[in-house]
């Protein structure tokens, strides 16, 4: 093939990556992957999303790949992009589901899934569980969220593709005893319940690599590789303070990544590392559950006392 020819094919499987269908639909509207044992509907609890001020879309990549591509590319970057909240967001908990046939390919620190863009100013973290899913969180003591990838994966095509196959990727919804998947701002108010309860029920585009007749090439972006910040969880004492999870006597980033790390792994069916006393410390907003609004919450208070705050941390979450 000529390379002006190339460059043409090249631009039309281009656009019909971009021009797939923009239906937006439920998170869990019968799992297309399988992977269906631990998830399960939005429970609305009589909100109506439709009130909600800010209505984001959260879009996986739907690639129409060529076969000699797919054999020649077998492993593909799917992009979780989000629309329509930027600035609006910082705690969140996505669960992402992919076709038993795919394979998640890990880096060398065992990650799935790299930071976006949309997502650089936020703390994160993530776990694979034992299925076909994996779990990815972020949080933040403002809403740095932006518009843009947020994360990119990829994925593994099997060796035996023939043209009409179809690997559905998708976003599901996890709530155990109310330890739940998360699309909310750092306030965590009111209009970020609609805000959430929204993108759960409306707000979710599946994504797909779908395997198509013969012909084009493509070229392969490379990624920029992100350092991850690991989590330090120390030796635990009898009596914490509330927020201060690794029991050093203050509250900061430290206890904010325990807390985020702990509630990646109970969110991916994972032994929790911390100890009751940590687990009572981490659960800041009181609410019986560790999950990264409490993460939040340390990160937002380490950052107010980092810029002369005072307020005993009861008095600040107390605001
Ligand atoms: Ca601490
Ligand atoms: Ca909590």
């Amino acid at each position: 093939m000529k390379k002006n020819q190339i460059i043409a094919t090249i631009i039309t499987a281009v656009m019909t990556i971009t021009a797939a269908t923009t239906t937006a639909m439920t998170a869990f509207a019968g799992s297309a992957t399988g992977t269906t044992a631990a998830f399960t509907e939005y429970d609305l609890e009589g909100l109506d999303p439709n009130m909600a001020e800010t209505k984001p879309t959260l879009a996986l990549s739907r690639i129409e790949l060529p076969i000699n591509v797919a054999q020649e590319n077998p492993v593909q970057a799917i992009e979780l992009t989000v629309t329509g909240a930027n600035r609006k967001y910082a705690t969140t908990g996505l669960h992402i589901g992919y076709d038993e046939r795919l394979t998640a390919v890990a880096d060398e620190y065992g990650d799935i899934a790299e930071i976006g863009p949309a997502g650089a100013k936020l703390m994160r973290d993530q776990k694979a569980s034992s299925r076909n899913d994996f779990f990815l969180t972020t949080g933040a003591a403002s809403d740095h969220g932006k518009d843009g990838v947020l994360w990119t994966m990829n994925f593994q095509l099997p060796e035996n593709i023939e043209v009409g196959d179809e690997f559905p990727i998708e976003i599901l919804y996890r709530n155990i005893d109310g330890t739940s998947d998360l699309f909310s701002s750092s306030r965590d108010d009111d209009a970020s319940k609609l805000m959430q309860a929204w993108v759960f029920t409306n707000g979710i585009e599946q994504g797909y690599i779908r395997i198509t007749e013969a012909e084009i090439e493509e070229e392969e972006l490379p990624e920029e590789p992100i350092i991850e910040e690991e989590p330090i969880v120390e030796e635990p004492e009898e009596e914490l303070m509330l927020g201060d999870v690794n029991g050093d006597e203050t509250i900061n980033a430290t206890d904010s990544s325990c807390i985020l790390s702990t509630y990646a792994l109970f969110q991916t069916g994972q032994d929790v590392e911390l100890t009751p006393a940590q687990m009572k410390a981490a659960d800041i907003n009181r609410d019986g559950r560790v999950d990264a609004k409490d993460a939040t919450d340390a990160l937002r208070y380490y950052s107010y006392l980092s810029t002369g705050g005072t307020l005993e941390f009861m008095d600040f979450l107390a605001q």
